[in-house]
């Protein structure tokens, strides 16, 4: 189901900075143009946090298609 040619879209969508690397402000900034203003900071980093494999507090695209991927 996971389109990795997608997935990277997505994911250089999200990352508005374009330093390859999401964080939970470009997260949380992401959902809320996509219409979901409930996602609070807190929840931006448990979700980051889920998937942050080497915790440095940033998404990959490695971690964010890994995550992906599982499905
Ligand atoms: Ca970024
Ligand atoms: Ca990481």
């Amino acid at each position: 189901m996971a389109d990795i040619e997608a997935a990277r879209a997505q994911f250089q969508r999200i990352d508005t900075d374009g330093d390859g690397f999401i964080t939970a402000a470009e997260f949380k900034q992401a959902l809320a143009q996509g219409g979901d203003w409930n996602v609070t900071d807190s929840v931006a980093e448990a979700v980051i946090g889920a998937q942050d494999t080497n915790q440095d507090k940033a998404l990959s695209f490695d971690e964010f298609w890994a995550h992906l991927s599982k499905a």
